[in-house]
This record gives structure tokens, C-alpha cells and sequence, in this order.
């Protein structure tokens, strides 16, 4: 079994960490296409920075939020114990906050005030949370909880690269870029015959821009929100973007940044500190995202397509200078020195969707991670090892599994939890202009 010819489609966040899980378990024959070279330009997780909540496993036996319990514990277990990520976590601390009711209201549901967890009534106790001089701007009905440990970031980037490099150490092949590791269609078995009457219909592998024919044991799909693109997800997915962006600072600044703890706002966006190799500061606007919507030919319905760009909507932009304004207004006006808008895939509840195809008994899907799936990179690829051996647990399959009547006569407008921006899922089609870094 061990010698079973498997391809991951999507050297990303979770084929990445799926190709380290199969490896560690003795997997032999194991290639990863992706579009791109390594690491991937598109992959969500190509990021300096991402946020990371720890979590213990739960103790009750019939605890309703068992399975991301189990989820984060993994994760947790992973930035604390494993040697190729626990580098790149960095335990800050995490603050998350909001302004209106409704997401202040939402925040305390996640983030209950508790032992480890300070709350933060006024914009003094969020300035004194921070190294003096960094937070003087005037957090106007800002409030929140402050969780000092067991919460922090982790260097995207090199995290996705750390596995994929350990990966490639334990004997994993990895194909990357356009024609040659860019997948364009599900390879499938030719329709039952005389000589295989019986047969159900199955994927057998993948063909690649070049052409190429790559057979297989066992396809995993990990392509994130290009995922949709391969197959009938049934409406359980909806490609939905985000945008960041990058300022310089110099090295002084950079040092004055250091070691800030997470800022999460529901309603205006987040940061952390700036990175160490090129002082950028990342600062996201937070809304409920954008969907680029086009009529299917075929079907008449209206679905989300991905696109890439490496640019973001001059109204992100400025929802970006306002939270800046609103936090650190020395740093409000500086130019944007990278921004690009960034794509996950929600479902409909926002649980993960980790399942054997039920028609297609050799497809292994590992997608829908709804934007909150890079924190998972130590331990998602377990899961989905798990599910594709037939042992992932049943409380947590019963939760990530296909499940496309849920999706039946879906609202593809629900904001999903989240809030800011224009509180509506935004439209790139009304887009009136997008930033033109170095395009001048
Ligand atoms: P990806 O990492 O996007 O990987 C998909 C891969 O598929 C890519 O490498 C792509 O090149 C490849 N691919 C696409 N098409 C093809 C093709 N035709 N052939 C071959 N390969 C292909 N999560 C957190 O936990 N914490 C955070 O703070 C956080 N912040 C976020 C901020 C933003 C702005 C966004 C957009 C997301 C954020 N997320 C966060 C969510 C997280 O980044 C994603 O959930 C996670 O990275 C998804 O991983 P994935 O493997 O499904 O997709
Ligand atoms: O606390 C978190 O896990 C934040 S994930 C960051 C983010 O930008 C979201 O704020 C956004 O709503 C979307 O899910 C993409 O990821």
C-alpha cells in the first residue's frame, strides 16, 4: 500500500503539508503538480505572515465543537513540537477586537474573556498592550480580548517551504509550473465496456498543460479555490478573495515594531509586525470578500472564478489607510510597496472539506479550507492521509464530509461571520480602480 502511486493536485498550504504527512508515513511514490514553481505565487499561504490560535482538545464527550477542537489541538501540537514548523511560529500574543455590535458581539462568542484571555475595554488598555509609540492612533469604540499566549503568527512562507522542502528530503517529487506541473482536467476511467461491465466510473489521474497524461493510484485534490475549476463541487464551494498590502519601513522602524501581538478588528482589518527580511508591514482590510462572478454556459448559474493579480481595489486600499488611521497614523500615507488580492475557497458552514469523492472512490479531496486553513498547515495533511486510508474519526469525518445538500439553493451572499468593508460580499465586477504598484 505504501508503494500506492499518489498525485497531489496543489503544492499549496494543504498539498503541501498532505505531501510531509504521506512521506512521514512511508509513502514511496508520492509527485505534487502545481501550477507554479515553488512556492507557489498564488498560493494563499505564499504570505509573510499568518495568524495562529492555539486550542486543547476537548474533554467532553458530547462537545458540539469537537472536531475543530481536534483541529486546532493538532495544529497546537504541531508550532509547539514539530522541528519543521515550530521556527516559524512566533508566540506574540493575539488581540482580537471589533467596533460594531454585531461583530463585538461575535468576537466574545470566539474569544471568551477566561484565565489566559485580557479584556480590553478602552483605547488606553489596547495602547498599553503595545511598545509605547506604535499604537497613537485614536482606536475610536475600539474593544476586544487579548490572548498573551498560546497565540501568536508564523511566517507563511517560509512555514510552506519548510514543508515542502522536508517533503522533497523524504523522497516526495515535486512539479511546478506552467505547462508541466499545471493541471487542466481530471483524468477519468473510460465508461463501463464489454470486457469491464461492472466497473464504476473513477479519476485515474490528472493531464498537465503539456499534455502529459500523469496516471495514478490515488488523486488528491489541494487546489485550493482553483479546486471548483475540476469538478462539480455541487455549489459546496465559493472561490472568495481578500486583499493585502505591504509598507516599507526602515530598519530603525522596524525594530521599533518588533514583537508586536497580533491585531485582529472584525470590522476594519489586522497586522502584525513587520518582517525581518524586507521591514514590510503587512496590513489586511477585513470584509466578507470578493467573488468574480460569470455565468456558466452550460448550467445558466452564476458562479465565483478565480483570477490572479497582484493589485488590489483602490477601495481596499484606502480601507487599509483608514485602519492605519485609526491605529498607527504615522504610517497611514506611506506608499504601498506590494499588494495582491488572495484566494480561499468558502463552504457553507466554513467547516473544511476533507472527503473521498462518493462517486469517485480513488479522488481524495482536501479543500474548503474558507479562509482560516494556513494555521492548519502542521496537521490538515494527517487528516487527509486519515480520510484517504479510511481511519480518519468518525466525529470529525461526519464534519468535513462532502456534504452538497447543504449547499442546495445556496445563498451565495452570506457573509459567513464576517463583518467590515461594505458588510456585504463585495462584487470585483463594481470595482472601479485598482492600485497600480510599480506599474509607473
Ligand atoms: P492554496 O495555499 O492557495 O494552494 C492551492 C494551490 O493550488 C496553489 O499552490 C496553486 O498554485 C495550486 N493550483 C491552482 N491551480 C492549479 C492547477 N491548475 N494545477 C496545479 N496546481 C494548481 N488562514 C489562517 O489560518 N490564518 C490567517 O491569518 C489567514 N489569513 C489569510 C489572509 C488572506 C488575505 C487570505 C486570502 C487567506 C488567509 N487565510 C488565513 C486562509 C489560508 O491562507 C488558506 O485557507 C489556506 O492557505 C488555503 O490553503 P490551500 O492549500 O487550500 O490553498
Ligand atoms: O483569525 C483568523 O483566523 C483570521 S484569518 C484572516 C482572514 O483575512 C480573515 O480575516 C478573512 O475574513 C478571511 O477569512 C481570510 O482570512
Amino acid at each position: 500500500m505504501q508503494d500506492a502511486s499518489i498525485l497531489i493536485v496543489g503544492a499549496g498550504t494543504w498539498g503541501a503539508s498532505t505531501a510531509l504527512h504521506l512521506a512521514r508515513r512511508g509513502y514511496t511514490n508520492v509527485t505534487v503538480l502545481d501550477a507554479y514553481p515553488q512556492p507557489s505565487a498564488i498560493s494563499a499561504g505564499n504570505d509573510v505572515n499568518k495568524i495562529v490560535s492555539f486550542s486543547e482538545s476537548s474533554c467532553l464527550h458530547d462537545d458540539p465543537d469537537y472536531a475543530n477542537r481536534t483541529f486546532f489541538a493538532a495544529l497546537s501540537h504541531g508550532f509547539r513540537h514539530d522541528p519543521v514548523f515550530q521556527p516559524h511560529f512566533h508566540e506574540t500574543g493575539a488581540i482580537t477586537s471589533a467596533v460594531s455590535p454585531e461583530a463585538l458581539k461575535h468576537i466574545h462568542r470566539r474569544d471568551r474573556p477566561g484565565d489566559a484571555v485580557i479584556e480590553l475595554n478602552t483605547p488606553d488598555d489596547f495602547r498599553q498592550a503595545f511598545p509605547s509609540g506604535v499604537l497613537t492612533g485614536p482606536l475610536q469604540g475600539w474593544k476586544g480580548y487579548w490572548k498573551q499566549r498560546g497565540a501568536g503568527w508564523v511566517h507563511a512562507r517560509h512555514a510552506l517551504l519548510a514543508a515542502i522542502t522536508e517533503a522533497q528530503r523524504l523522497g516526495v517529487r515535486f512539479i511546478g509550473g506552467d505547462p508541466e506541473g499545471k493541471v487542466v482536467r481530471l483524468l477519468f476511467s473510460p465508461p463501463s465496456s464489454a470486457t469491464t461491465p461492472s466497473a464504476p466510473p473513477d479519476v485515474i489521474g490528472v493531464e498537465t498543460a503539456d499534455g502529459t497524461h500523469h496516471h495514478a493510484d490515488r488523486v488528491i485534490l489541494a487546489a485550493g479555490a482553483n479546486a471548483d475549476h475540476f469538478l462539480d463541487f455541487k455549489n459546496q464551494l465559493r472561490p472568495t478573495a481578500w486583499t493585502l498590502a505591504h509598507i516599507r519601513l526602515t530598519a530603525a522602524e522596524a525594530a521599533q515594531y518588533r514583537n508586536l501581538p497580533v491585531l485582529f478588528n472584525a470590522d476594519q482589518g489586522f497586522f502584525m509586525e513587520p518582517d525581518a527580511d524586507r521591514h514590510e508591514l503587512k496590513i489586511c482590510d477585513e470584509h466578507p470578500g470578493y467573488c468574480n462572478w460569470v455565468r456558466d454556459p452550460v448550467s445558466g448559474e452564476r458562479r465565483s472564478v478565480p483570477f490572479a493579480r497582484h493589485q488590489i481595489p483602490v477601495e481596499a486600499e484606502e480601507r487599509i489607510r483608514g485602519l492605519l488611521r485609526a491605529t498607527m497614523p504615522q504610517l497611514a500615507e506611506r506608499p504601498l510597496a506590494f499588494a495582491r488580492i488572495c484566494w480561499c475557497a468558502d463552504t457553507v458552514d466554513r467547516n473544511f472539506l476533507i472527503d473521498v469523492h462518493p462517486e469517485y472512490k480513488s479522488l481524495v479531496l482536501a479543500v474548503g479550507a474558507s479562509g482560516r486553513g494556513f494555521a492548519h498547515i502542521p496537521s490538515i495533511g494527517g487528516f487527509v492521509v486519515d480520510r484517504m486510508e479510511g481511519r480518519l474519526e468518525g466525529r470529525l469525518a461526519e464534519v468535513v464530509r462532502w456534504r452538497a445538500e447543504a449547499a442546495v439553493g445556496r445563498d451565495w451572499e452570506d457573509t459567513l461571520g464576517r463583518f467590515g468593508g461594505e458588510y456585504r460580499v463585495m462584487d470585483f465586477g463594481e470595482v472601479q480602480g485598482w492600485t497600480n504598484i510599480g506599474e509607473i
